[in-house]
């Protein structure tokens, strides 16, 4: 995969997109990352990227010309354009299933917004709109990076455990139950004894029970998208008519 993005700070992804994870996909030619300055498309003395509001008001608007022509160089880089998506407040809200869908493009161009925004006309460039969640940044470079990490992650040969993106919250729609390592032991805090039983069978039984039980405590919006066989959604059911009462402990 290939992914672009288009910033007035380019510095801040060297760090994060290097390390880990991001840094191990590039080094495995299984994601080339680039990123562009917008001030490389101004055309006056001061690479000015935003301007004074129409009709008055706080705040600055980014200017449409340089986000037009850069993001038409950077489509010309390969034979393909890219798809490209605008980070805003405005867009609709990232998850996990967003991320497996952008995870099947050649191609991502993130577009990164300052200021107050995007001049609504620069809109017309855009074939995805996204926001990371119901609050305010100073700019899209810190969710560009957010939602690169969340897709390339997803990328065949990027995790080690090709399980790790299977077993884990949200791709089955519940949180990810309590995980354990040594010491047995800890601050008089016990490792639960189905954990060192062996019994795989119990095991499964027991991680898919603290799942449930972590999601309708913390999480009970996401039951109503999981995937719940019956004797699940009649637990969950129980358990929400009475409160007070703690599921039974193994
Ligand atoms: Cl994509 N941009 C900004 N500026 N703020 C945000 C956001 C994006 N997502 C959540 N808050």
């Amino acid at each position: 995969m290939i992914v672009d993005v288009l910033t007035i700070f380019p510095g801040m992804f060297e760090e994060p997109m290097s390390a880990s994870m991001m840094g191990l996909a590039r080094e495995r030619g299984l994601l080339e990352f680039r990123t562009h300055d917008l001030r490389d498309w101004t055309h006056d003395r001061h690479k000015t990227t935003d301007d004074d509001p129409y009709g008055g008001g706080p705040g600055m608007v980014m200017k449409p010309e340089p986000l037009g022509e850069a993001i038409a160089a950077i489509h010309e880089l390969e034979d393909e354009p890219a798809h490209t998506v605008f980070l805003t407040p405005s867009g609709r809200r990232f998850d996990q299933s967003i991320a497996e869908e952008l995870s099947s493009h050649e191609r991502i161009l993130f577009v990164c917004g300052r200021y107050e925004g995007f001049d609504a006309r620069s809109h017309t460039l855009a074939d995805d709109e996204i926001s990371i969640g119901d609050y305010v940044l100073t700019g899209g470079e810190l969710a560009a990076m957010v939602v690169t990490d969340a897709v390339v992650r997803l990328l065949p040969g990027v995790l080690g455990h090709e399980d790790s993106a299977v077993d884990e919250s949200f791709s089955s729609g519940l949180l990810e139950y309590p995980q354990y390592t040594r010491p047995a032991v800890w601050n008089d805090l016990e490792v639960p004894e189905v954990l060192r039983s062996g019994d795989h069978a119990r095991i499964q039984a027991w991680r898919r029970r603290k799942a449930l039980e972590l999601t309708l405590e913390r999480r009970p919006d996401l039951l109503n998208e999981a995937d719940l066989d019956s004797v699940e959604v009649e637990w969950v059911r129980q358990a929400n008519g009475n409160v007070d009462s703690q599921p039974k402990e193994d």
